[in-house]
């Protein structure tokens, strides 16, 4: 995007999203600490050391007004960073138990005695901890902490953290709703790479540590992302990213030896395929020596894969990962496999138990470098699902959550949704896998199985909108996804006050209202869109917006299956379609009876009648009219909220925010109307509030 100087300062605001770092306003945490942020010495050096001291100086620069002066004796530095193999850390009174503690990306930062004065150390377990180590630091000044007398020791819960941007070559990104892409332009890798820098620094503030830079849906063009056409500005990439913490991944083409090798089978048991991708992987690691790695969308929404060959996704994703291992890289291979052209009439087809029914059997056949990669829910990334039951189901295979950060099903970042809550409630779920305890978070992040690899990933939200999300408080998702897959046990209230002081400043009276706004906002979206668990109602194609039926009559068959009588699917062992049993007991139980399953998951399991009391005391048709009217109303009380903060935040982030607001107003009443409507006439029961129902 083109824009002038003068426009370019006007958003600074907005481009720079959390990383604000506003002029310190507080006189005394001023006083306090000025002297302790005067002088920086930084021991050792690599590219990630130099990022860490370009950050630190910028940073307290901009938020105490003078650059500090860089030494290379720690006796003179108020504040010290390296890595623990070059400092001598005993001398400063670190504990070696402390350090034993952290994992390769942990660190220390502690209030310790260098000569007269109390400095901080910044102690890292790798230059990547001491690149986080110095975010931390930088976090605690923009939030006004006390630096005094501190002692944080801190490491990563979850190995892999990573960011899967779906962007094309020809700068279109799919599910995308923050302009185009920052990383290709006209079919080929663009040239300002200044702006994939700022992205670096935004991603490593949180802690994520890998990224893949092109959709997983791999055209024509991207396939050849791993020939020498493309390599060169890839390393460019690879290159921004590393100094940041960050590992390039690629999305590949599973018929890549076919479109772009000349040869006439992609069979992952061909020898000539084999060799193939042997030499492929080396090549790439020629331009590129610490590539992650693949992923890998195959057999999946007609795109190529190993079930051509009458072979298994084990043999196709071994293959790859034969090919990477010999130079550490790692194969993500996405579960997201099902039978996209269904048949309503028949009833043993689930799109939800494709996953499981597909992976589970091969569960310990694949290698130890590659990961499987599923979805948090069963089906796609929906307002509500249950946890996908592929979680647990995996002993002997490396495995890793996928998010959707970008609001694919969740308004589109038109309409306001802080994915924190739901993210936070999947990883809280307990799987019973290895009985009581064995939640989510616990899979993924390696410890109730072993995995060698694992971790979370997410589709990236952002585009190159000025501020990178389209609506400003959809900033707080990329941001709160970081946080949270490096500590799933901040609640989501903690990191959106964090979000909130960093990015909007400290007015109590901004914080408490958009907080409040964020924490309302996934059950408000819930509210007015599809009820009771059952999904989708979602425009064909572009998915935003409410058409009850689309999904319905087409084949991708995502269905509710409501007729007069009734709503639901019914997923359960005896009638339905079995997906129940996919459980550990005692979910399967819990999801499989009528009397158990919980209200928000209800039509995901049981086909009931609207006359079908909830565990609320409301009738399904009730409920279905009580929420779609409330949640009309809460949008309009989120608007009244944000109007008065009207004279408290700059013009250009608050008539973006009010902006969106009423167009979500708008969608929330179409949701109503035709929700309302629809199931009005299909049972034929009214409202007994007697509000209007066209
Ligand atoms: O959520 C669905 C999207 C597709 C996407 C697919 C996937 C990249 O509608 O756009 O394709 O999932 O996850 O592969």
């Amino acid at each position: 995007m083109e824009t002038s100087l003068k426009e370019h300062i006007a958003w600074k605001k907005s481009y720079a999203c959390w990383l604000q770092y506003e002029r310190i306003t507080d006189n005394e945490w001023y006083e306090n600490h000025s002297s302790l942020c005067r002088s920086i010495a930084v021991i050792g050096n690599s590219p990630i050391l130099q990022s860490s001291l370009y950050e630190l100086r910028q940073g307290i620069q901009s938020m105490l007004g003078e650059e500090p002066i860089v030494s290379d004796k720690t006796i003179d530095a108020s504040i010290i960073l390296g890595i623990y193999n070059d400092i001598d850390w005993q001398n400063y009174g670190i504990d070696t138990y402390k350090i034993d503690e952290l994992n390769d990306e942990g660190y220390i930062i502690q209030s310790v005695n260098n000569g007269e004065n109390e400095s901080l150390l910044l102690l890292g377990k790798s230059d990547k901890a001491v690149l986080y180590a110095t975010h931390h630091l930088l976090r605690m000044i923009q939030l006004g902490d006390s630096l005094k007398k501190i002692k944080i020791v801190e490491s990563p819960k979850n190995q892999i953290r990573m960011l899967n941007q779906w962007d094309n070559m020809n700068a279109s990104i799919e599910r995308g709703y923050s302009g185009q892409s920052i990383f290709f332009e006209d079919n080929k890798i663009t040239k300002n790479l200044a702006r994939i820098k700022d992205y670096a620094r935004l991603l490593s503030s949180v802690g994520i540590n890998a990224i893949s830079i092109n959709n997983v849906n791999v055209w024509k063009v991207e396939t050849k992302l791993i020939t020498d056409e493309f390599l060169p500005d890839v390393a460019k990439i690879a290159d921004i990213f590393r100094a940041y913490g960050i590992k390039t991944f690629l999305s590949i083409n599973f018929a890549s030896p076919i479109e772009i090798g000349q040869l006439d089978t992609a069979d992952p048991l061909d020898s000539d395929v084999i060799k193939w991708w042997e030499n492929k992987a080396k090549e790439i690691y020629q331009y590129i020596p610490d590539f992650g790695g693949f992923v890998v969308k195959a057999d999946s929404e007609h795109r190529p894969g190993p079930f051509s060959y009458n072979r298994d996704h084990a043999d196709g994703a071994n293959l790859l990962g034969r090919a990477l291992e010999p130079f550490g890289g790692l194969v993500i291979w996405r579960c997201f496999v099902y039978n996209c052209l269904q048949d309503w009439r028949n009833r043993s087809t689930d799109r939800a138990r494709a996953a499981y029914d597909h992976f589970k059997p091969l569960d310990g056949k694949f290698l130890d470098n590659v990961i499987l990669q599923v979805k948090n829910g069963p089906m796609d990334f929906q307002v509500r699902e249950p946890v996908s039951p592929l979680f647990g189901a995996l002993e002997k295979t490396n495995q890793m959550m996928e998010f959707q950060v970008t609001q694919e099903y969740t308004g589109q970042q038109k309409d306001l949704c802080y994915l924190v809550p739901q993210w936070k409630e999947v990883l809280e779920f307990d799987t019973y896998a290895k009985g009581e305890g064995s939640t989510v978070k616990n899979i993924v992040n390696g410890s109730l199985y072993k995995y060698k690899y694992s971790g979370i990933c997410a589709v990236s939200n952002i585009g190159n909108d000025m501020n990178w999300t389209g609506h400003t408080l959809a900033q707080a998702n990329l941001y709160g996804y970081g946080r949270l897959i490096w500590d799933p046990e901040l609640a989501s209230e903690t990191i959106a006050e964090d979000w909130i002081r960093m990015t909007f400043g400290h007015d109590p009276v901004v914080i408490e209202i958009i907080n409040n706004m964020l924490l309302e906002s996934w059950p408000i979206y819930e509210n007015y869109t599809a009820p009771l668990g059952i999904g989708w109602m979602v425009n064909i194609g572009h998915h935003y917006g409410p058409n009850i039926d689309g999904y319905e009559y087409s084949v991708w068959g995502t269905y509710h299956f409501a007729d007069r009588d009734g709503i639901g699917v019914d997923r359960t062992i005896e009638t339905g379609t079995g997906y129940a049993n996919q459980y550990f007991s005692p979910n399967k139980e819990i999801y499989n009876s009528l009397n158990t399953c919980p209200d928000e998951l209800l039509l995901f399991f049981h086909h009931v009648p609207y006359t079908h009391k909830l565990k609320s005391g409301e009738t399904v048709i009730q409920h279905i009219y009580n929420t779609h009217f409330r949640g009309v109303e809460q949008v309009e009380e989120l608007i009244n909220n944000w109007n008065k903060l009207k004279d408290k935040i700059d013009e250009i982030r608050y008539v973006n925010v009010q902006e969106r607001l009423n167009l979500q107003l708008e969608n929330a009443k179409s949701w109503r109307d035709q929700i309302n409507t629809y199931f009005y006439r299909k049972s034929g029961i009214a409202d007994e509030k007697n509000r209007t129902i066209y």
